[in-house]
């Protein structure tokens, strides 16, 4: 298996609850290496323009007003088949759902607040990565 990107987003309910540091290490100790991160607070057209591919959903402008209220970390994750890797470390959207050791069981609040996104395939990680990031800024 191939050392992939992928794009992920440590979430305003971590932020709040000066836990980026343990998602971080979570996310390390799964394989996964930081190898861009800054923190900012997203502007509703980014929020909006990021999850763009949820607009019609009902639970979008809820998403957009919570993915809004707090700053977000942004990193670029480096791994073995790092999409993959990150969704497993991850766990299920829902934190009810999710299996037992993953970030979302151990630490997500609600389906909403759970803590950290990532890019669900190669394809929308490079997309993802660019929306945050300039090249120079990944230093692998
Ligand atoms: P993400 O994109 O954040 O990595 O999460 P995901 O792939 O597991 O979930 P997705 O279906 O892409 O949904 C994006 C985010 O929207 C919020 N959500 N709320 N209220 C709801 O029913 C609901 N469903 C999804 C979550 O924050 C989810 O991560
Ligand atoms: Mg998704």
């Amino acid at each position: 298996m191939a050392v992939t990107r992928t794009f992920s987003i440590i979430k305003p309910d971590a932020t709040r609850r000066n836990i980026t540091g343990k998602v971080t290490t979570m996310l390390e100790d799964a394989g996964l290496r930081v190898v861009a991160c800054k923190r900012l607070h997203l502007t509703k057209a980014q929020a909006e323009g990021f999850y763009a591919v949820h607009a019609e959903r009902p639970f979008f402008a809820d998403l957009v007003a919570f993915m809004t209220s707090g700053p977000v970390v942004v990193q670029v994750l480096e791994g073995e088949d790092a999409v993959a890797l990150n969704r497993k470390v991850m766990g299920a959207t829902n934190p009810d759902n999710a299996d037992a050791g993953t970030i979302r069981k151990e630490l997500a609040e609600s389906i909403e607040a759970n803590t950290v996104h990532g890019s669900d395939s190669e394809e929308n990680a490079a997309i993802e990565i660019a929306y945050f990031f300039k090249p120079e800024e990944v230093v692998g």
